[in-house]
């Protein structure tokens, strides 16, 4: 069994800060804001709290582009106001970890501003630059290679700069280049940057796209992927995604930063899925990071590209978890489980269905899931309460605010502006996939805009309506639960059901059960004596269903489920009738 850490037993709760509480009224989440709701996140059951960044950041990707690693964004707070929250949160023996975006800064940062400034400014080579591949007759400078953008496919990962006629690299957006971390005094800021905030009392980091920092130095053209005569660009991820030199660096974090102190590090790792590799940063030897965000599970309806459908069933979700799971167990690596995060739909949208009438048995159905597998648990704010995708009607020109997502629609109008199918195939795309649907502010009450900010007071990003209708905090924590729990009220009981049995469900064995079933998800998981048994069954289609109890298996105690409290009445051998996403946890034999 892998070894006991707090941060392997911890609940991190990821708050993404413009949509959580707005403390000020102007439309905006803050530091303040979060400080008022610790009591809350005490109560949920966290342990530690991930704020995406509030660092100054002109906001072209919501702060995931910083101009100073050292300074709070004045519309979030202070400094002053990050020592509060990180006291009030240790009152509450809870920490915080912050999040590192040290692939890319903003363009505005002080170092990228010195480095475009010449080609023989000390601070150029700490990003990278390239002549243009060629100049065309007419004088169109081509960039270095043919690198597609990641939020927004259709442009260049590189951005001319007419400053010095040369592109720098920019694999996000222009508004974000990427450092060069070839360069030693490149590395060493970082480092700074790190001891900074651990020494300011920060638990640790969530690593923004950590396993791009290393990108192959001959920068090759990327082979055509996606239809040549419509992308002048492609994917040119296998040239940066966990490049030459990513564990050597992640090492030198380690030995000059991270081993100093008792931190909490989640690295990720978009576009990696061998075992091998990730067991290089995550094994219990690596000397790496304690685990990553590995994406197979929230791109199970991802094509070649991440604004596309594809179409997945139950069991391709259920022999992704079982890989991951069993792989960590073996090899003694760690898991991180989540499958909610600010760039993801919601996932009672995704994985379950979110209409009215079973919303709330799928959200708990999730929640059993993620509760009862090993690994770290990851919550996403409104996760708990069954936040859903925002409705197919919102404008998306004005409504929708993410750049990924204003990209994409600007790409579409203008290949298609005239026909009306792909708009609204596109629109449906927008519907299911944007990043949008995680940044909706926050349902605290009943009361109008939610609680997130005052009545009254426009907030940055439209409320979801459903707020009235049931899905806030609020009626949620109080709503009678003699008969059945809200789905915060679930989330809460298995938290806590989870904490009080780690040894099985954070740290035992895992094995599935009858994995040809189509619709039903079951696993086993023991804990270190052989009377710590559970197994859990999970009817993941909207049918009823009958399942067979495998003779090998007994029921000692039907625990819990997300249709009635207590003990549901069900045999204790041979056929099981499950109801729509109903979900089972029982102590077996
Ligand atoms: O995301 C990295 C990233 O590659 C995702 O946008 C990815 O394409 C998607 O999640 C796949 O499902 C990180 C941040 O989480 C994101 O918000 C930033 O926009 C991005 O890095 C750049 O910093």
């Amino acid at each position: 069994y892998a070894q006991p850490k707090w941060w392997k037993e911890a609940v991190v709760y990821q708050i993404y800060p413009s949509s959580f509480q707005d403390s000020n009224a102007d439309g905006w989440g803050d530091v303040k804001g979060i400080t008022s709701r610790v009591d809350y996140l005490k109560s949920l059951g966290v342990d530690v709290v991930w704020l995406s960044p509030i660092y100054k950041s002109p906001q072209a990707d919501m702060g995931y582009d910083i101009s100073d690693y050292r300074a709070i964004d004045p519309m979030y707070g202070t400094l002053e106001d990050v020592d509060e929250l990180i006291a009030q949160l240790k009152k509450r023996e809870m920490k915080l970890m912050m999040d590192l975006v040290v692939n890319h800064t903003s363009n505005q940062h002080a170092w990228f501003l010195e480095s475009r400034l010449s080609k023989d400014n000390p601070k150029r080579n700490w990003y990278i630059w390239k002549p243009p591949k060629s100049v065309s007759e007419a004088g169109v400078p081509e960039p270095p290679n043919n690198w597609a953008q990641i939020l927004g496919e259709a442009n260049s990962a590189w951005t001319y700069d007419h400053e010095t006629g040369e592109y720098y690299l920019s694999l996000f957006t222009p508004e974000q280049p990427d450092l060069n971390w070839e360069n030693p005094e490149v590395r060493e800021a970082v480092w700074d940057v790190m001891h900074f905030w651990l020494n300011r009392g920060v638990a640790g980091f969530r690593m923004d796209v950590i396993n791009m920092i290393s990108k192959v130095l001959t920068y090759p053209d990327a082979p055509a992927t996606l239809d040549p005569i419509s992308h002048k660009y492609q994917p040119g991820s296998q040239f940066f995604v966990n490049g030459p030199r990513l564990h050597e660096f992640l090492r030198e974090m380690n030995r000059k930063v991270l081993s100093h102190y008792d931190t909490i590090t989640v690295g990720e790792m978009p576009g990696v899925s061998d075992p091998d590799e990730i067991l290089r940063t995550v094994g219990s030897q690596a000397g790496e990071l304690n685990m990553i965000f590995i994406f197979d599970i929230v791109d199970i309806d991802k094509p070649n590209v991440r604004m596309a459908l594809k179409a997945w069933d139950v069991k391709e979700l259920k022999s992704i978890v079982s890989r991951w799971q069993r792989c960590m167990i073996e090899r003694d690596g760690w898991n991180s489980v989540f499958i909610e995060n600010h760039d993801n739909p919601r996932s009672v949208s995704r994985y379950a269905d979110d209409a009215d009438t079973v919303r709330d048995k799928g959200a708990k159905l999730l929640a059993l899931m993620l509760t009862t597998l090993g690994g770290t648990l990851f919550v996403y704010q409104g996760e708990e309460i069954g936040m859903r995708n925002a409705p197919i009607d919102w404008d998306v020109s004005t409504e929708y605010k993410d750049i990924e997502t204003q990209n994409y629609w600007k790409k579409v109008q203008r290949l298609h502006g005239d026909d009306q199918t792909q708009l609204d195939q596109a629109k449906k795309i927008i519907q299911m996939k944007a990043r949008d649907h995680a940044r909706t502010p926050m349902q605290w009450s009943r009361q109008e805009k939610a609680g997130f900010t005052e009545p009254g007071v426009q907030p940055w990003m439209r409320v979801m309506d459903d707020y009235a209708e049931g899905i806030n905090v609020e009626d949620q924590m109080h709503v009678d639960n003699s008969h059945e729990l809200s789905t915060w009220q679930f989330w809460q009981r298995a938290i806590r059901h989870r904490k009080k049995h780690a040894s099985v469900f954070v740290y035992g064995d895992y094995e599935e059960v009858a994995h040809e079933h189509p619709d039903v998800f079951a696993y086993i998981r023991t804990g270190s004596s052989p009377a710590e048994r559970w197994l859990v069954i999970m009817n993941f289609s909207g049918k009823n269903v009958d399942w067979i109890l495998p003779e090998t298996l007994g029921i000692e105690l039907w625990h819990s489920g997300n249709y009635v409290r207590g003990q549901p009445d069900k045999p204790q051998k041979g056929k099981i009738p499950l109801q729509a996403w109903e979900g089972l946890l029982a102590k077996s034999r």
